[in-house]
């Protein structure tokens, strides 16, 4: 009898710890021109280090997976590319502007952003402080021209797939969990394309910057719930893998108890 009740509590303690080998992290775009002094800084980006950083040290993620803006010069997303030109009429910086680029792709619509992320400047380099170990994988996404890219799976045309999906299959992931820069675009847009293509997505709200654009949190909202991405905190999936400290004290509390009825009864 002791030793079976003693067998279902260790049972029972075992259940409630959750593996995370089918999870993965990823880290979207914690970069020099997304944080203090970037060309797209985003309000407290250098306070979601250390949340990140944490998560890493406490919990063991099947894979870790960073993206990168990694624009060329003149890319298509870069505001001086239509600024002050006679075929661009009406272009505005931070807004949305529609236009033909005469290479036989048709009409898009391009939110217009300052210069930011070009490849291999300062403005691109993964932010100092972000721990990255070499088994994480280093994603690229935004590398063409004339294709923006917020997703970290996919070109906004949906044209073109990074090897995002392929690092996350070869490595057996079914779950993934979504932080860094920024809500409204690449973290959302990559958490929805995760769960379009059909792992379970989340996204840790305070390990995610905003870049309080308005417009853009709202739509992205409406696409994050359309998709069944779910809005979690840190602190919710810290505790998941674990066990809470008084249900670790009940479990010491309750096989010396057992042992010491048990020892009476008989
Ligand atoms: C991003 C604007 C332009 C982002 C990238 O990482 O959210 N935002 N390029
Ligand atoms: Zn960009």
């Amino acid at each position: 009898m002791q030793l079976f009740l003693i067998q279902r509590i260790v049972a029972f303690d075992n259940c409630n710890k959750q593996s995370l080998d089918k999870a993965a992290l990823i880290v979207i775009d914690v970069q020099n021109d997304f944080c203090a002094g970037g060309s797209i800084a985003v309000a407290h980006g250098d306070d979601l280090i250390p949340v990140i950083n944490n998560l890493r040290s406490k919990l063991n993620f099947g894979k870790v997976i960073f993206t990168m803006d990694w624009h060329p010069p003149g890319h298509i997303s870069f505001f001086e590319r239509f600024n002050n030109s006679q075929k661009y009429p009406g272009a505005k910086l931070l807004e949305e502007y529609t236009f033909d680029l005469g290479d036989g792709r048709g009409r898009r619509t391009q939110r217009l952003w300052p210069v930011h992320c070009v490849q291999n400047s300062t403005g691109a380099a993964l932010r100092v402080g972000l721990q990255v170990r070499p088994t994480d994988a280093i994603v690229m996404k935004g590398t063409h021209p004339d294709v923006d890219s917020y997703s970290g799976f996919l070109d906004n045309d949906g044209t073109s797939e990074t090897e995002l999906d392929q690092i996350l299959k070869q490595a057996g992931i079914e779950e993934i969990f979504v932080v860094g820069l920024a809500f409204e675009f690449c973290v959302g847009n990559t958490a929805v394309d995760a769960a379009n293509k059909g792992y379970k997505a989340a996204i840790l709200e305070d390990a995610t910057g905003f870049l309080g654009n308005a417009d853009g949190k709202k739509a992205m909202e409406k696409k994050i719930r359309a998709a069944n991405v779910k809005i979690i905190s840190t602190e919710n999936l810290l505790n998941k893998g674990v066990c809470s400290i008084p249900y670790r004290i009940v479990i010491l509390l309750a096989v010396p108890a057992i042992k010491y009825l048990n020892i009476n009864a008989n």
